[in-house]
């Protein structure tokens, strides 16, 4: 029996270019196991939505376990069916308890799964430059700011299942545009200069939006991959702005992009082999970027096979390329508050792996002594036992780990785990402070407990050993997730994570804006469908977290 297979990839655009680019026949390996086309075709673009961030989309495994056949089949539908359905406690969330899926759907996920991947397109520079667009070149852009809003506490939100982007001024609340994005936008970087918005989405679009535009619009735009979750620019001195980056997932690549008008100058793969077992990996995927302060360089995190590619863009037709052995697989990180050290989760192996950007080589993988860290980019303050650290929540249990970053003045404490603490679950996403709040806030979006999921737990920097100091309920549906302050320190911003469908009544999703004084719920931002990242411009151009 035979079952037409579609490549792997987002949107209806994508599956228009997979059909013209694949036209594979894939052998169900059982009766059981066939799919109509359109069967597949569902099931491979709620696969893409839901499943191949973490398992891959050659279903080869990272953050969850392989999916190939050789895995499957033995474990059966029964055992698929209950993952699929209730989750794990891995953190894999429960998309049938949760509403996501319907039996029907997860009895054909589970099948799907069973079946042989798809093989996806490439994409490579004769598509990336097909898909440019300068909508408005930087001749036709605003000298100056056309309004008299504050730009650095202005705030890019990410409205995740309308693929928008919301900009919002941080000082009357106000949503000032609203503008599309990529599919499933997923975060949002900032020029050097506080003055653009680089956004990409799921599908791999990057767009650039001008925030000195009394309405804030895209000024360009331009698909590097198909599926992809990172963008940043160059900060070094000297070359401010003058580059962008965007990292793929598939095909395993990224683009280095004029940062001005996103023109693309140069693709390079990422195809190799693991660190460690030096094993030939078919998919690569760039996780987090960063730029560096110390030199003209990305730091950017290659997930399957555990290397963090110093990339130089000096003269970025010939980008130099320094490999660093880290662990797998690397996901999301930040910087420490000296902006010299990079901390980035190797959610495979529990490990936090710490890069010197000045000296150029890995200082250490830590381990996190929890299930699967997820810092966001984490939350840098002052112990006054420990003094300058660095922390991490967890997908998979309830464990904050707490890192001394100060090699100087503690160097007992340096690079080690110097505490850990407990959220109020398993299921935490972010972690976030601000240099001028007396408190570390952990969401809980992925918590199994469904009050703990709109709950945050706030900590006191002075005693942190104390544990959570007080909890905040800050909605009566969806999902808390996803922190951030404004400017000046004294609000932080959370999400509600609602549903598209869900919008008319209310409950799509909106911001919270809680007082930092008396973690009182000070504001409400309603109508934000979906709404997810947050991003201050100040804080996110100054790496304040
Ligand atoms: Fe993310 C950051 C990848 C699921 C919201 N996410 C990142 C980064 C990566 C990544 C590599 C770091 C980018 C950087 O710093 O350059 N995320 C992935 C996945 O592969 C994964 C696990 C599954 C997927 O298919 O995407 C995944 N992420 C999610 C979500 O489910 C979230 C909550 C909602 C969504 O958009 O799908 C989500 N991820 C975010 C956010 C950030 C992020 C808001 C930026 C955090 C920050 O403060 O910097």
């Amino acid at each position: 029996m035979l079952v037409v297979a579609f490549m792997a990839g987002g949107t209806q655009a994508i599956a228009e270019e997979a059909k013209k680019a694949v036209a594979d026949v894939v052998v169900a390996s059982q009766t059981e196991l066939v799919l109509t086309p359109e069967q597949f075709e569902s099931c491979r673009q709620v696969y893409f939505d839901r499943c191949a961030g973490c398992h891959g989309v050659l279903r080869k495994g990272a953050t969850g376990g392989a999916l190939t056949p050789d895995k499957t089949i033995p474990m059966g539908a029964k055992k698929l069916r209950d993952f699929i359905w209730h989750g794990t406690g891995g953190g894999m969330p429960g998309w049938g308890k949760m509403g996501v899926m319907t039996a029907a759907e997860t009895d054909l996920m589970v099948k799907y799964i069973q079946n042989e991947p798809p093989i996806p397109p490439q994409w490579d520079m004769k598509n990336v430059k097909a898909s440019w667009k300068l909508l408005i070149p930087p001749d036709k852009r605003p000298t100056k700011p056309e309004h008299n809003r504050d730009v650095s506490n202005m705030f890019a939100v990410t409205l995740r299942d309308a693929g928008q982007i919301a900009i919002i001024d941080g000082d009357t609340k106000e949503v000032i545009s609203t503008v599309n994005s990529g599919y499933a936008v997923h975060i949002v970087r900032m020029s050097m200069s506080g003055r653009y918005v680089y956004t990409i989405g799921r599908d791999g679009k990057a767009t650039m939006i001008d925030l000195w535009m009394k309405k804030p619009e895209t000024v360009a735009e331009i698909r590097c991959s198909l599926d992809a979750r990172s963008v940043d620019v160059s900060k070094f001195k000297g070359f401010e702005d003058k580059y962008a980056i965007v990292g793929g997932y598939w095909p395993p690549q990224f683009v280095i992009l004029d940062g001005a008008t996103l023109e693309p100058i140069k693709i390079v793969s990422t195809l190799g082999y693991t660190y460690d077992t030096e094993e030939f990996h078919p998919e690569p995927r760039v996780a987090s970027i960063v730029a560096s302060h110390f030199a003209p360089e990305w730091v950017m995190c290659v997930k399957e096979t555990g290397q963090v590619w110093l990339v130089n863009y000096t003269d970025p037709n010939n980008p130099g390329i320094k490999m660093i052995e880290a662990e797998r697989f690397l996901h999301d990180g930040g910087w420490d508050a000296s902006r010299r050290y990079f901390l980035v989760a190797a959610n495979m192996r529990n490990k936090v792996s710490i890069i010197d950007a000045k000296e150029q080589r890995l200082i250490a993988n830590v381990d996190s002594q929890g299930i699967k860290p997820h810092p966001g980019r984490g939350a840098n303050w002052v112990d006054p036992q420990f003094g300058p650290v660095w922390a991490t929540g967890h997908i998979g249990d309830d464990v904050i780990s707490i890192i001394g970053t100060d090699p100087v003045g503690h160097p007992d404490n340096a690079f080690k785990m110097v505490a850990k603490v407990q959220a109020l679950s398993s299921g935490n996403l972010f972690i976030k402070t601000h240099s001028k709040s007396k408190w570390v806030w952990v969401d809980h979006p992925l918590s199994k407990n469904e009050e703990h999921r709109t709950t945050l737990g706030v900590f006191d920097k002075a005693n942190i050993k104390g544990g959570i100091f007080k909890t905040v309920k800050v909605s009566d549906y969806g999902k808390a997730v996803h922190l951030e302050y404004n400017k000046a320190g004294d609000e932080m911003w959370v999400s509600i994570w609602g549903n598209l469908g869900d919008a008319d009544k209310g409950k799509g999703g909106e911001i919270v804006v809680i007082d930092d004084a008396t973690l009182t719920i000070k504001a409400r931002i309603p109508n934000l469908v979906t709404a997810t990242g947050k991003f201050n411009v100040y804080n996110t151009v100054h790496d304040v977290y």
